[in-house]
């Protein structure tokens, strides 16, 4: 239940962009919290056993405490990185031994109680910092522990965007998302192959496994790139934390590990912040790519097929808030040759998040009372026959791979796996009865958005019910409202109507094909009284 109340406070501050009511703010800028306490050594005790995953880097289990041995030799002096072994790759996909599916990874930070004010003004700052215009991201000295092993001069920052701002309305509950690097202090430096760790969890998550299952079924599934990840506890000075979702940080290491016979290319976070060429990214071609408003000035510098394929994916993963569902949190990568492809960036908001499994596969925001955008290259596909088609095709592909065994046998491992864990989360914030009851619906979901799938492509091919309801002659399928006959595909947008009539996402002036005027902007208020 709690997941629609946070869809709700999502509306509501999209709805209101950056500009926090002041009631919002004043319980931002409150007080810094507690914890700050001994500097001891710390790491916690047992590390509960992990289930098998049934994928690939099953083989991987116990790799990770050898260290030094063979392995070390390949990743290279690690700079002062303590006794870590370093370069340990595992994995049919390359991934580091660090996320190890079989293993709940145990991390630990020991960090002074003056960084730890800093790190925690910070958190419970967000807004007001970033209005001042100030980093508040900024980057904490840390000994890190993973295991038995010590890294003395790794750097923690906070991570998140509003995903942040709904966990500092979790008062005590309230957990920060952190950023590990071992590379702020040695440029060079690496933690089993790794320059940079994530550490993910957001409040709405009640599985505590949507981002780690998400990136999961992309990259293993579907075949798609994405980080790897799997669990972990982590315990600041001497006291458990929290569990995380542990995942790969993505950017240029990512890049060579996802694309390694093509690693050179552009990568742009949201189509804009670049992350790799930081200094020299071909602007000239991104403009290309914003500036492209139909099918054929896209696929001059898109890889269609790839794109689709992600875009596909995002869809059978029913994902609320990627750039499918939702216009933004994505990676473009210019794949040298073939152009840009979407990648994912989050996935937290996947499978049964959306608490229904049957959104319409293409148009996406219809009876969702979303406020999410839909991405401008979505639209020239899905307003452009061939094209459409073509995604549809996408979507039948991705349905032929989805394996619900397979899924649902990562879910049981996982979900005991981290059971311990879970329980013992001083952040957490719904019941364990709560929790098992998202497991549970996170592992139909599995069964019903298949279900939801294959309806709505034998609908597309009319080899199933393609009934037509308001006998508009679009399909249930084809129409964002097939309750209406006035509102399809193929109608005119009327202005001023406050109805998005051409089922292109948006209505009367914000539809950028219609030509209407302007709304008239709302009334200034009056100055205040002096
Ligand atoms: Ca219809
Ligand atoms: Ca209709
Ligand atoms: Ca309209
Ligand atoms: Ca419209």
């Amino acid at each position: 239940m709690r997941r629609i109340w946070v869809v709700v406070l999502a509306m509501a501050a999209w709805a209101t962009g950056c500009a926090a009511g002041d009631d919002d703010r004043a319980r931002m800028l409150s007080g810094t919290g507690g914890l700050a306490g001994a500097a001891a050594g710390s790491t916690g005790a047992g590390v509960p056993g992990g289930g098998t995953d049934g994928g690939a880097a099953g083989a991987a289990g116990g790799a990770a405490g050898a260290a030094g041995g063979a392995a070390g030799a390949a990743g290279g002096a690690a700079g002062a990185a303590g006794a870590a072994g370093t370069g340990v790759m595992t994995s049919a996909r390359g991934c580091s031994d660090l996320f190890d599916p079989a293993t709940l990874v145990e991390y630990a930070f020991d960090i002074s109680a003056d960084e730890w004010a800093k790190i925690d003004y910070e958190f419970r700052n967000r807004d007001a910092l970033k209005a001042a215009g100030m980093d508040y991201k900024t980057y904490h000295p840390i000994v890190f522990h993973a295991g038995g092993e010590t890294v003395t001069d790794a750097m923690v920052r906070l991570k998140g965007d509003s995903s942040w701002r709904f966990a500092l309305m979790d008062g005590d509950k309230a957990k920060m998302q952190f950023v590990v690097s071992f590379e702020e202090v040695n440029p060079s430096g690496k933690f089993h192959g790794l320059s940079k760790i994530v550490l993910d969890m957001p409040d709405n998550d009640e599985t505590f496994m949507q981002e780690r299952l998400g990136f999961a079924t992309m990259a293993e599934i579907f075949g798609l790139p994405a980080p790897c990840a799997n669990s972990a506890r982590l315990s600041i000075n001497g006291q458990y934390y929290g569990l995380y979702v542990n995942e790969e940080h993505v950017g240029g290491g990512f890049i060579k590990r996802v694309f390694p016979e093509a690693p050179t290319g552009d990568l742009f976070a949201g189509g804009q912040d670049p992350k790799t060429n930081q200094l020299a990214p071909d602007w000239d071609r991104l403009d290309a790519f914003w500036d492209a408003r139909d099918a054929a000035a896209m696929a001059a510098v898109v890889d269609m097929d790839a794109s689709l394929l992600e875009w596909a994916a995002e869809a059978m993963l029913n994902d609320g808030d990627g750039y499918w569902g939702g216009g933004h949190n994505f990676y473009l990568y210019d794949y040298p040759g073939r152009g840009y492809r979407w990648l994912i960036d989050d996935a937290d908001a996947t499978f049964a998040w959306l608490d229904r499994s049957d959104y319409n596969a293409i148009y996406w925001w219809a009876g969702r009372g979303s406020k999410q955008e839909a991405g401008q290259h979505y639209l020239i596909v899905m307003t452009d026959p061939i094209w459409r088609a073509r995604y549809v095709d996408a979507l039948r592909q991705q349905l032929a791979r989805w394996d619900v065994p397979r899924l649902q046998a990562w879910i049981d491992a996982w979900s005991a796996q981290i059971a311990g864990a879970v329980a013992d989360d001083p952040h957490r914030l719904e019941s364990l009865a709560e929790h098992a009851e998202a497991i549970a619906e996170m592992r139909q979901e599995v069964v019903d958005r298949a279900a939801y799938m294959t309806t709505f492509l034998a609908c597309e091919d009319g080899s199933g019910d393609a009934h037509d309801a308001d006998g508009d002659g679009y399909a249930w399928c084809n129409d964002c409202d097939d309750a209406s006959a006035a509102v399809n595909p193929g109608a005119v947008e009327i202005c001023g109507n406050g109805i998005d009539d051409n089922c292109n996402r948006y209505a009367d002036a914000d539809d950028p094909a219609a030509g209407c005027p302007a709304a008239p902007p709302p009334p200034t208020p009056p100055p205040p009284a002096m």
